[in-house]
């Protein structure tokens, strides 16, 4: 396993890769270029000097998180050609700078979606929750003031303003386009490019939705463990893989985290974890937690032993993490609770390692006296 941290670099974070490096365990910069519009090119010299920045602190760049994908291609769109060309250019200039795994989701329109980006938990701290009421309260325009509001000041991977201008025209086009054509336009995406991620040597991996259902009546794929299989099935290569995110399919409770981990670990289709736990109410409201198993209704101790078991060699990150001890910074991503998050699954980890060397170093042992 191997540990990294979301960076979203030096104009666009507070947490600095100085601060990063002082986290126990952390390998790599999970990175991105966030100043290219979806759909565009990202040009090798950005991604150069990106890897440049992050190497020079120690880290290696490996995975990113995400290239974004245009609206046309979800939407199948016939101007998605053009698109999906520029995405085949962008995975061979992340190849020629080492990068290994792309994280990427295929959802409508918005990326996450809460109704609150501050909620106050019983200790003090403020985290994302969604409250279904909320949510199908307010108008999309409303979700995106409120997201706007909320987000301290910062832009909001998945909540480029610039894209959500377009609002209203988006959702018209979306009108009909049901479960079945949005696989079969992820189909045809994955059909393209994962050739290309093949040759590269890059993993793709698809995030989940998030929340794992539909909102503002958009449709949503990426959802449980029946559409996982589809969507590996749709092209079947390592090469058309999954980051699989504990808090995104466990805001549903049929969702049975450590078994669609194992299922899929075993199958070697997993480049890329986010760990996270959340507290999910009994009206089917959710909202972060800290990752502690007993803070949430997710059993973490039980998440990192499928991975340990799975003797999974893959790249993990915490994922959101808390506001606490008056931090400012982008919501969800603030650098001490994720720094917490890092040495609870280092813990537990580190407590199987230190189990199974001890197993080993026994039968070993009791080989040797057969002997
Ligand atoms: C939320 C993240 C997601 C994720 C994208 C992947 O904080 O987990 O925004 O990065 O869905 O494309």
């Amino acid at each position: 396993m191997k540990m990294t941290f979301r960076w979203f670099g030096k104009d666009y974070d507070t947490v600095s890769l100085a601060h990063i490096r002082q986290i126990p365990g952390v390998e790599g910069i999970v990175g991105a270029l966030y100043h290219i519009p979806v759909g565009e090119v990202w040009p090798l010299e950005d991604i150069l000097e990106l890897k440049r920045q992050v190497n020079k602190n120690g880290f290696h760049l490996e995975v990113i998180e995400s290239v974004n994908v245009h609206e046309d291609i979800k939407l199948g769109l016939p101007s998605r050609e053009r698109y999906i060309e520029n995405y085949k250019q962008t995975i061979r200039n992340l190849s020629k700078a080492g990068v290994k795994v792309i994280c990427y989701n295929f959802m409508p329109i918005f990326d996450w979606t809460r109704s609150d980006l501050a909620k106050r938990r019983p200790d003090g701290s403020t985290v994302l929750a969604y409250e279904k009421q909320k949510v199908e309260q307010i108008d999309p325009e409303e979700m995106i003031r409120r997201i706007e509001n909320g987000a301290n000041g910062f832009l909001l991977p998945g909540w480029e303003p610039e894209r959500l201008k377009t609002i209203k025209p988006l959702f018209a086009l979306y009108k009909g386009v049901t479960e079945d054509d949005l696989l079969d336009h992820l189909r045809y995406f994955l059909e393209q490019i994962v050739p290309v991620a093949e040759e590269c040597g890059i993993q793709m991996a698809i995030h989940p939705d998030d929340p794992p259902w539909s909102v503002f009546g958009l449709p949503r794929i990426v959802t449980n463990k029946e559409n996982l299989k589809k969507i590996i099935n749709m092209v079947n290569s390592p090469a058309n893989g999954l980051t699989l995110c504990s808090g995104s399919l466990g805001a549903n409770p049929d969702n049975d985290i450590p078994d669609i981990f194992r299922y899929f670990l075993r199958m070697g289709r997993v480049p890329f974890v986010h760990v996270r736990n959340i507290e999910i109410h009994t009206n089917g409201d959710f909202e972060e937690t800290s990752h502690r198993s007993c803070d949430g209704s997710l059993n973490i101790c039980e998440i990192v032993k499928v991975l340990h078991e799975s003797d999974f060699q893959g790249y993990i990150r915490p994922d959101h993490g808390r506001m606490i001890w008056g931090e400012q910074a982008r919501p969800g991503y603030g650098l001490y609770d994720r720094a917490l998050g890092i040495m609870y699954l280092l813990g537990i980890w580190d407590s199987l390692e230190n189990e199974k060397r001890k197993r080993e170093g026994d039968k070993t042992c009791s080989q040797s006296i057969q002997v």
